[in-house]
């Protein structure tokens, strides 16, 4: 079959916008296969913001004290990401727990090999103290260090309101299930404890309450 150079040259212009169009509609739009763009889809983004918003101010609620606590400015826990650092403010009053929670009731979880900065005061007359001991032993007599220097000096004698906030820090270097407790005789065993955890899993502390996990920020 014999083409005429008019008939060739049609042919040639179809060809090339065929492959023009393909190689808009392939390389050009988002689609499944190149995933071009995807990440920068407009309707992703606000997702992502409203998300972080909603986070931000859940984790101020939670991380900060039920209403009926003494009034503390400072939050239960806040963070230094780049130090590797959380520092936790740790409160306690005439009742048998920690920042209002006990037996339990919270739990703070940190990544494996964070510092943590404890800051303890006791706002009654009562004695208490805090340290971080095996969670095995979270409602007994003895209370063995779960880290170096993870019990607060005073451990056994305790503090009152008429003495200053007591702080220390240790170096949670191995992932486990711990509990954070009071070394006054009998404190624990009354439900003065509640769960400090260390995980290779985690990317930034966290604090869960019955009203939800937050991350510590
Ligand atoms: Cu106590």
């Amino acid at each position: 079959m014999k083409v005429s150079p008019v008939g060739m040259l049609v042919i040639a212009v179809c060809v090339l916008a065929a492959v023009a169009c393909w190689v808009v509609g392939y390389f050009g739009l988002p689609n499944e296969v190149t995933h071009r763009n995807l990440a920068e889809n407009p309707k992703l983004a606000v997702s992502v913001t409203s998300g972080k918003t909603s986070a931000t101010r859940n984790t101020s609620s939670a991380a900060g004290l039920p209403a009926s606590s003494t009034a503390v400015s400072k939050p239960l826990a806040q963070l230094d990401k780049a130090a590797k650092t959380v520092d936790l403010n740790i409160t306690t009053n005439q009742d048998m727990a920690f920042n209002g929670y006990s037996k339990g009731a919270l739990k703070i979880a940190v990544p494996t090999g964070w510092t943590v900065k404890v800051t303890f005061s006791n706002s009654s007359t009562i004695q208490h103290s805090v340290g971080f001991t095996d969670w095995a032993h979270r409602q007994g007599n003895s209370f063995p260090a779960a880290f170096s220097h993870s019990l607060m000096q005073g451990f056994q004698s305790g503090i009152t309101s008429s003495h200053a906030p007591v702080s220390f820090q240790f170096t949670a270097d191995k992932a486990g299930k711990y509990a954070m407790v009071c070394g006054i005789p009998g404190h624990a065993a009354m439900g003065m404890w509640d769960e400090f955890d260390v995980s290779d899993h985690l990317q930034a502390p966290t604090v869960t309450t019955a009203k939800g996990t937050q991350k510590v920020s």
